[in-house]
């Protein structure tokens, strides 16, 4: 079964996208938890950062400077945050590997 972003990737599910590019897509959270809330989203649909494997590391740090591509795009001089939920202690809702960008609020630490 395809993931829900793989659907995404497809255009059969319809998203706000802001980029792509051969390894990865990057869309708008639908339920932004921040003014700005990017999905930077592999092609290659790992379900988790805990099932990624040793030759995934280019495409795990093609995401990060996707994230400061974005930062720059979005002219996040005043700063950002990234995250990455794995696993049901993390708040993984879709089991496809995905950094989350929230900016343009003031974060609080520690996270909930
Ligand atoms: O993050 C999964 C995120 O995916 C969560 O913040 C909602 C978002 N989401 C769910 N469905 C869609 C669609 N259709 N478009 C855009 N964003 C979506 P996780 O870290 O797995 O909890």
């Amino acid at each position: 079964m395809p993931t829900l972003f793989e659907k995404i990737i497809a255009r059969e599910i319809p998203a706000k996208i802001e980029w792509e590019d051969e390894f990865c897509i990057v869309i708008h959270d639908i339920q932004p938890q921040a003014p700005l809330h990017l999905l930077i989203i592999p092609k290659e649909p790992i379900p988790r950062l805990a099932e990624a494997g040793d030759n995934d590391g280019p495409q795990l740090g093609h995401l990060l400077l996707i994230a400061r591509e974005m930062a720059k795009k979005f002219d996040l001089a005043n700063g950002f945050r990234v995250v990455i939920n794995n696993g049901p202690d993390g708040c993984e809702s879709v089991p496809h590997l995905h950094v989350h960008l929230l900016a343009q609020r003031q974060m609080q630490w520690p996270p909930g």
